[in-house]
């Protein structure tokens, strides 16, 4: 088996081991950065090998329903902006500033482990990241990471951790998910109203969420003990996405605005205006404790809901 630089399957041997013709390609994004690109009869959808990252999601006649920065960069050792980065073990900013923030998952590269068509044309896509010394310096922990994403009426992403540690551990996770909308002025989230949540630009001081979420400065807040569903009420494009959550009590709302996203070199001038991050997980008071030999499985279904004809 031919070798990429880092000692994974090159982009060539990954689509002759996993391609399903007319279905299923992978093809890299930038040098030696495979992408399975899916384009099934539900819709077609990206996923970076590296990070175990869907990039993209499109249903087939919808508008796309995740955003990716036009500026974005594709290499090896950070996530792509856009998409559903993989917060894991740890969410946010570590207490070692040396630490990367949101862990170390979306900066490695995980396994390719297998690819499945259903008779009802849903596509199936297993990822897999395991510990090794390069992950045993930041988190010193033996673990396995599998995703499992599925592309058919609706999108879901299943992130099973299992911790094959001799001791038990506490984690923090989160889908990290960026919608695409048509005008940020014109969204909302519904599902949080009356829902406790920390305030990332006020100290993370407390408060109680009123109404649906609405934007228009900067916004980064953790929503805590809630597991219900959510909706991102993209009125420009007449349609709800609607996001049902599994095993996951922590939900995040971001956008960066106008200064925080010009800081970032890999987001688009503007694209703070086309998107909003609603993530799926777990983090402050709701942390995951596994025991030894234990597993969790955190997962969310993303859908479209269209209100009008566009
Ligand atoms: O989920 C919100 C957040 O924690 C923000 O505070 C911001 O840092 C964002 O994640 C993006 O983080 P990243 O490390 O991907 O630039």
């Amino acid at each position: 088996m031919s070798t990429l630089s880092t000692g994974h399957p090159t982009t060539a041997e990954l689509h002759a081991k996993f391609a399903i013709d007319d279905v299923v390609r992978v093809v890299d994004a930038a040098s030696e950065f495979p992408v399975v690109e899916i384009d099934n009869a539900w819709a077609s959808v990206r996923i970076a090998v590296h990070g175990g990252q869907v990039l993209s999601y499109q249903p087939h006649d919808e508008a796309p329903v995740l955003w990716v920065s036009d500026t974005a960069a594709y290499v090896h050792g950070k996530s792509v902006r856009g998409g559903i980065p993989i917060c894991w073990p740890w969410f946010g900013v570590h207490p070692d500033p040396a630490m990367p923030s949101h862990g170390f998952a979306r900066n490695l590269f995980w396994q390719l482990i297998a690819v499945k068509q259903d008779e009802d044309g849903c596509t199936e896509v297993l990822l897999c990241l395991e510990d090794d010394e390069q992950s045993r310096l930041l988190w010193p922990h033996a673990f396995q990471l599998q995703l499992k994403v599925s592309v058919g009426k609706t999108l879901s992403l299943a992130l099973t951790m299992v911790n094959s540690a001799e001791e038990s551990v506490e984690l923090t996770a989160a889908l990290h998910s960026y919608f695409d909308v048509g005008d940020i002025a014109r969204t909302s989230v519904r599902g949080l109203d009356g829902v406790e949540y920390i305030d990332a630009l006020q100290d993370s001081r407390r408060f109680t969420q009123s109404g649906n979420v609405q934007f228009d400065a900067e916004l980064d807040r953790i929503y805590q003990q809630t597991s219900g569903d959510e909706f991102i009420d993209d009125q420009l494009r007449g349609r709800l996405i609607h996001l049902q959550k599994s095993r996951s009590d922590s939900t995040v709302v971001w956008n960066p605005w106008i200064e925080k996203s010009a800081g970032m070199n890999d987001f688009v001038e503007g694209g703070y205006r086309r998107m909003v991050c609603v993530e799926t997980g777990n983090m402050g008071a709701d942390l995951v404790r596994l025991a030894t030999g234990a597993s969790h499985t955190l997962g969310v279904t993303i859908s479209v809901q269209r209100l009008r004809d566009n």
